[in-house]
């Protein structure tokens, strides 16, 4: 059976080879117009960036190398026992845009928990952190010192030549996805259960399988397997989403791949980004506070007015490209359906009936262009209802998930031999001078 690096040291020529043809043949073909409302809006829309992974549709949602999520679900190989994505197997396809088996999955696995060690200086710095400081600035700092060991880093320094950027890359970006759950499941004990042991990593169980085991969760196969499905699909949402962009434009500096990822984490830390599922549960509970039992869709539209009309937005719903239902929340959203104990969790229930009312709430409030839940809607209750309460940790599974896509583009931005990213920013007053005289 072929190994993950053969596996892309053939893929690689022939992208290769793509983009020296779409360079020479269409570098002058025009894709779009740069509008003033791109430049001041975010650069929504704008197409200027290469991102290989993943493609998002307004409409459809996302597609890894092409796969809906419901193709990963049918093709990509689930844990021993389960149902859900494996994360490793959503790993190589998103680093090779091959549907891996699953013995190649297994290996992979086993790769991962052979490296997910943390160094003793890490584990110190961890610990000598405050309870109080947030979990997502821990993790950030945590994954920046894990660059002390770089093989990109100390591979520059000797003088590597650019062939051989991507294999160093490669190399530091399975050894962070690898530490990511001992890092994420010693803050979680550090913040939440201080004092109590941490279990070692198992060598014959999946990435997901140690971080569940070392969070505390190991007994609890359904959280295991929700943690699985989560893991995969936030795996990856194209290149422009702000953690994805971050973590592309650090490492365009040749800055290495911890250091871009402890950026982009930084990124997924604010509440317009992933940020957002703490702060869907925290909005979703203080509901469920205000509105007590029996809380039918009239309290709920009140509720949503409430929130509007203070200035805030709905966390959970809109979305910078999507126009739909996040597919990724549909996916979650089935997840629950399939299991009795989520059907009829108060939580998930609440999370159903702001589904039902929320769309036309936000459509006659008339502001975003997306009244539709994306996945940050639910995904937090899932956990919240299986007994990880604590939803400042939710951001940090996120980042474990992301690594997922930003690292392995990483991989291809080096292999591709892509540049340091430079986009030019104009004044208002260049702006009006080439308005009045373009
Ligand atoms: N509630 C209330 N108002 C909203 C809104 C919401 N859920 N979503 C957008 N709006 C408002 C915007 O604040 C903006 O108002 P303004 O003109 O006064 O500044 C207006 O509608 C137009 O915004 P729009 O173009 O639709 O959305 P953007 O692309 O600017 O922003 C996000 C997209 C996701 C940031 C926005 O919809 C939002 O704030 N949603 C709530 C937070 C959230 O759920 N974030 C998670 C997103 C994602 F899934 C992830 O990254 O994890």
């Amino acid at each position: 059976t072929k190994s993950l690096r053969d596996t892309l040291k053939e893929a690689i020529p022939i992208k290769q080879e793509q983009l020296k043809k779409l360079k020479a043949e269409h570098g002058n073909t025009v894709v779009g117009d740069v509008k003033v409302d791109n430049i001041i809006g975010g650069m929504r829309g704008l197409k200027a960036m290469l991102w290989e992974a993943s493609v998002l549709d307004p409409i459809e949602g996302i597609r890894f190398h092409g796969l809906s999520i419901p193709d990963c679900q049918k093709v990509l190989p689930a844990a021993p026992g389960g149902k859900e994505i494996l994360p490793e197997s959503m790993l190589w396809l998103l680093l090779t845009g091959q549907v891996p088996t699953a013995e190649q999955t297994r290996e992979l696995s086993r790769e991962l928990a052979e490296k997910g060690q943390l160094p003793k200086f890490v584990e110190d710095l961890v610990d000598s952190f405050p309870k109080t400081l947030h979990p997502m600035t821990q993790l950030g700092m945590g994954v920046a010192a894990l660059n002390h060991d770089s093989s990109f880093q100390a591979a520059y320094e000797k003088g590597m030549k650019k062939p051989e950027y991507w294999t160093h890359t490669l190399e530091d970006c399975i050894n962070l996805i690898a530490q990511l759950p001992a890092l994420a499941a010693r803050i979680y004990r550090n913040v939440y259960n201080p004092g109590t042991p941490l279990p070692g990593i198992n060598k014959d169980l999946d990435l997901v399988g140690n971080y569940s085991n070392m969070l505390g969760y190991g007994a609890n196969e359904s959280l295991t397997e929700y943690l699985r499905l989560y893991i995969a699909l936030h795996g990856d949402h194209e290149g422009g989403n702000a953690s994805a962009h971050t973590a592309h434009l650090v490492n365009s500096t040749l800055s290495d791949p911890y250091l871009s990822y402890s950026a982009a984490l930084f990124a997924l830390a604010g509440p317009l980004h992933g940020l957002a599922n703490q702060e869907v549960l925290r909005w979703q509970i203080a509901m469920q506070k205000e509105l007590g039992t029996d809380i039918t869709h009239e309290k709920i539209k009140e509720y949503l007015w409430k929130t509007l009309k203070s200035g805030q937005v709905v966390p959970g719903y809109g979305h910078g490209v999507l126009r739909n239902p996040d597919p990724r929340f549909i996916a979650l959203q089935e997840f629950c359906d399939s299991r009795p104990e989520l059907k009829s969790s108060p939580i998930i229930e609440l999370v159903n009936k702001t589904f039902q009312v929320a769309p036309d709430v936000l459509k006659e409030h008339g502001k975003t262009k997306n009244p539709y839940p994306n996945v940050d809607a639910t995904s937090g209750c899932v956990l919240y209802h299986y007994g990880l309460t604590e939803f400042k940790y939710y951001t940090v599974i996120f980042g474990v998930s992301r690594a997922l896509g930003a690292l392995t583009q990483l991989v291809w931005a080096r292999a591709l031999g892509l540049p340091l990213e430079r986009p030019k920013s104009m004044s208002m007053d260049a702006l009006e001078a080439f308005i009045k005289k373009p």
